[in-house]
């Protein structure tokens, strides 16, 4: 409520948010999270609280009037479509040189990802996060992430026969073929459940294309894990339909300001309270956003000039084969991914297997992309709002790194790009990311452990804190950081 004070605030309830909320209500702080989507909990009028893949409607986009879907074309058929303005679940959020895919709502990422829960190599680790110690990283906060965050693995003599998984095994197939190590990526989509939608036993999730706009069922989101054992705490509250606008300094902590929305975007009030501490949760473009702004208008003076810098696309990029007719993919295709390319140490490039899952035979092999580009933008304040310098050729580093396993993949078998996908006669998807990372790097604008320097009391503990890259698929390193920050914090800060 307007003028209330809290301990702590915490702004947003992505996978830094709901780690934070659930580690600190544990330890005896009551916790009021801010979060500017919906909260996800009411059916629509189908009786289904997620809109699917294959139909978007209001309910799968924030605040547009046409979708923006990230595989726009199919066989030379443009796929978007107005839609009313809404609060919906995904933000296809446009800056000039890339559109970043966010979560909006109660579990952020979680609702709309592929559950792909992947840790990275331990070699590797070093060159993502580079001042945090690997050995406690792997030892514990990587065990109680994936413990957290309800990881299991596919069991692979199911994978070997399901018609779902075909799609996967013409992946693995090709790859090895070309010699490429080929991997069995773990993921937070109930396997069980998925085998039982293969029985018919159960609502088809997976097995129904339903990922992008949200899962009806079997996907273990933050609302089933971290958020379900917080609220159970007790002390954690939550403000969905709510977006924090400033952080000021003030007696005894901080003033936070936020509109409450509607569900067509307008704001229906403002208030303002005051909490002893604040964690910037809202992303890295949220979080980035929100302390560009904070420190170029004056409301956080102090903070320093690291702030929106080192931010990376996780080097995403899309593309689509196409097979021979001998080689179909199948026309049921489970919505989540389980397996990747790894060309990391050759090519710099890991590709996940991607379902294509439109119901009908496409003799097409769909790959997302994660390459190890060296290219970093950086969040600016213009003066009425946040831009980022992003320059979409910068794409083509990332596009070289995935050629390095897709030209050899189609050499040895004969094959070729789709060029359909994408618009017409494009090869790369290479206008977009789904892993936006950095803008408020660890040892950079915070101390090691996230603490904001020039402002005690503020922390960040989202994807803003990773510079980058993170050589895999995010959430599992994301969760894993904050575990290990909110350990330190709550020992040293409270
Ligand atoms: P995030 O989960 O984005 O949460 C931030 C929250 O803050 C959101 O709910 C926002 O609505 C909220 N917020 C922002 N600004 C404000 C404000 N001013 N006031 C109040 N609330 C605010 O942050 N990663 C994987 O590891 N595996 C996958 O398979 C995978 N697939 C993906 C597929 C898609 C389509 C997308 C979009 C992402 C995918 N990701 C995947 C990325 C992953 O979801 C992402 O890295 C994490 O969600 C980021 O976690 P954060 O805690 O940083």
């Amino acid at each position: 409520d307007h003028g209330a004070h809290v301990p702590v605030l915490i702004i947003g309830t992505g996978y830094g948010g709901s780690v934070a909320a659930l580690r600190l209500a544990q330890a005896g702080v009551p916790v009021h999270m801010v979060e500017m989507g919906q909260s996800w909990t009411t059916p629509g009028s189908d009786g289904k609280i997620f809109a699917n893949t294959r139909t978007p409607d209001h309910r799968s986009y924030w605040l547009r009037t046409r979708t923006k879907q990230p595989i726009s074309n199919f066989l030379g058929f443009p796929l978007d479509k107005d839609v009313p303005r809404y609060t919906g679940i995904l933000d296809a959020e446009e800056f000039s040189g890339i559109t970043v895919y966010q979560g909006r709502g109660v579990g952020g990422g979680s609702l709309v990802n592929g559950g792909m829960a992947v840790t990275p190599r331990r070699e590797r680790f070093g060159a993502v996060l580079p001042s945090v110690d690997a050995d406690e990283m792997y030892d514990v906060y990587y065990p109680r992430a994936n413990a957290g965050l309800g990881v299991n693995q596919i069991d692979r003599a199911w994978f070997d026969t399901t018609d779902c998984y075909q799609y996967a095994r013409v992946g693995r197939k090709h790859a090895e073929r070309s010699g490429f190590d080929f991997v069995y990526v773990p993921n937070v989509y109930d396997f069980g459940y998925m085998k039982a939608e293969d029985l018919g036993n159960v609502p088809r999730s997976a097995l129904d294309a339903e990922i992008l706009y949200g899962n009806n069922h079997g996907k273990k989101s933050l609302q089933q894990t971290y958020l379900a054992k917080a609220a159970a705490t007790g002390r954690v509250t939550i403000s969905p339909l709510h977006r924090v606008t400033s952080v000021t300094p003030a007696s005894g902590g901080y003033t936070v300001a936020m509109e409450q929305l509607d569900t067509s975007g307008n704001v229906t009030s403002t208030k303002t309270i005051t909490a002893g501490k604040v964690f910037f949760a809202a992303g890295s473009v949220g979080t980035s956003k929100l302390l560009v702004k904070l420190k170029a208008t004056g409301a956080l003076p102090n903070l320093n000039n690291e702030v929106g810098k080192g931010w990376g696309d996780n080097g995403n990029v899309m593309c689509g084969r196409a097979n021979h007719m001998w080689d179909p993919t199948g026309s049921l295709q489970s919505s989540i991914p389980t397996v990747g390319i790894d060309n990391w140490d050759d090519g710099g490039a890991f590709a996940e297997v991607a379902p294509l899952p439109t119901g009908i035979e496409t003799y097409a092999s769909f790959y997302l992309s994660i390459t190890n580009t060296p290219h970093r933008a950086q969040f600016t304040w213009n003066g009425s709002k946040v831009d980022l310098n992003w320059q979409r050729s910068w794409k083509q580093t990332s596009i070289d790194m995935a050629k390095s396993i897709f030209d050899k993949i189609n050499r040895k078998e004969g094959t070729i790009y789709r060029t359909d996908l994408f618009g017409a006669y494009k090869i790369w998807g290479d206008h977009l990311t789904y892993h936006p990372l950095g803008g408020a790097v660890l040892g950079k604008a915070t101390d090691n452990h996230g603490r904001l320097h020039g402002h005690p009391g503020l922390y960040a503990i989202d994807g803003s804190l990773i510079p980058g890259n993170t050589t895999v698929n995010p959430f599992v390193t994301i969760t894993a950081l904050a575990e290990r920050n909110i350990d330190k914090i709550i020992t040293t800060d409270f």
